[in-house]
């Protein structure tokens, strides 16, 4: 049984226990609509559309056909979705590209979501935010277009948070300092040295340097508001230097992530293989030495989160 003010009007015969359609709201008669939905005043749902359960739409929002929402997605008031990419009048398309919102995620009020895209589970619209490209899983998007601005549920290591050491001190064998929460990855103290003539920074196999090295690139001149990475490697270890500027590194071991802000010579961060990282925040003068322990090998990346949450299971 399902709560229909006297004012809806509920076409489908498919809304699930306990569901709540509020004023003025219309649901065609195709649409799948969950248990346990709370659906506001003036909100119209088409007629391919699937809503899970626990789904929280505020007033004013329209469900065009082959729109998905997972359960315990909130889609907040006047939140925009399209289904066609070039639309004109009176040309109507025979199939509609599918827009999945992912188990728990949230669109802020007033945000548009262009056509066929996937927003990740547990990721967060800002208010207002135009998204033009896929969100992952987890990611904070705002602006127009929408850019990633963090990741939900991270711990952020500031770039001047405790657990980075001043970068001045002696050369001594380095003490290797692991995350709690984010198994087998490692922030290593690069010592640096400086005197009159300037500064030199160091790292040797068997202390801080914790595989031995077939290959390094360095990555620079990334566009501000790029995200790189968001993959996770099969079998290569790396390790990560940022030699000048500052980078974002978001860690993620399938349960927990944490963001570590590199922006000194004097640390770096070991990723072993199976965790799923990302980079982001790169300043303009940013420089991201990275030595890996393989050759360069395409098929060591895992690239969708989905699979990568896959292959920790199946391990
Ligand atoms: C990682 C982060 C930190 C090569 O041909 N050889 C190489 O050794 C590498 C690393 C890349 N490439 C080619 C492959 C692509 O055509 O360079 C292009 C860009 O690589 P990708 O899109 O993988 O770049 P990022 O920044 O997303 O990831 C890179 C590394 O690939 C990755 O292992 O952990 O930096």
């Amino acid at each position: 049984m399902y709560h229909k003010h006297p004012s809806a009007l509920v076409e489908t015969p498919r809304i699930g226990k306990d569901t709540r359609v509020w004023a003025f709201a219309h649901i065609l008669p195709n649409a799948t609509v969950g248990r346990d939905c709370n659906i506001c005043d003036h909100v119209f749902i088409e007629n391919d559309v699937e809503i899970g359960n626990r789904v929280t739409i505020k007033c004013g929002v329209q469900f065009w056909d082959g729109i998905r929402i997972e359960d315990d997605v909130f889609i907040g008031p006047n939140a925009t979705f399209t289904n066609d990419k070039q639309p004109r009048s009176k040309r109507y398309l025979r199939d509609h590209p599918l827009t999945v919102l992912r188990k728990g995620c949230s669109v802020g009020a007033n945000a548009t979501i262009l056509p066929g895209l996937t927003v990740g589970q547990e990721a967060m619209i800002g208010a207002g935010a135009v998204v033009t490209r896929d969100v992952p899983s987890f990611a904070v998007v705002t602006g127009n277009p929408a850019r990633i601005s963090g990741y939900v549920k991270t711990r952020a290591h500031g770039p001047n948070g405790a657990s980075v050491q001043p970068a001045r001190r002696a050369f001594s064998p380095a003490q290797k300092r692991r995350f709690e929460r984010i198994s087998g990855t490692a922030i290593y103290d690069m010592p640096v040295i400086t005197d009159l003539r300037g500064s030199i920074s160091v790292g040797e196999l068997g202390s801080n340097i914790p595989f031995v090295p077939q290959r390094y690139y360095v990555i620079f001149d990334v566009p501000g508001k790029e995200v790189r990475g968001e993959h996770a490697h099969r079998e290569c270890h790396q390790l990560l230097v940022c030699i000048r500027g500052s980078v974002s590194v978001v860690v993620d071991n399938g349960k927990a992530r944490e963001e570590i802000s590199l922006n000194t010579p004097a640390m770096g961060i070991h990723i072993p293989p199976m965790i799923w990282a990302t980079q982001y925040k790169y300043t303009a003068d940013a420089m991201l030495l990275v030595l890996a322990s393989h050759k360069y090998d395409p098929a060591d990346y895992i690239r969708s989160y989905d699979e990568f949450l896959n292959a920790l299971r199946s391990r």
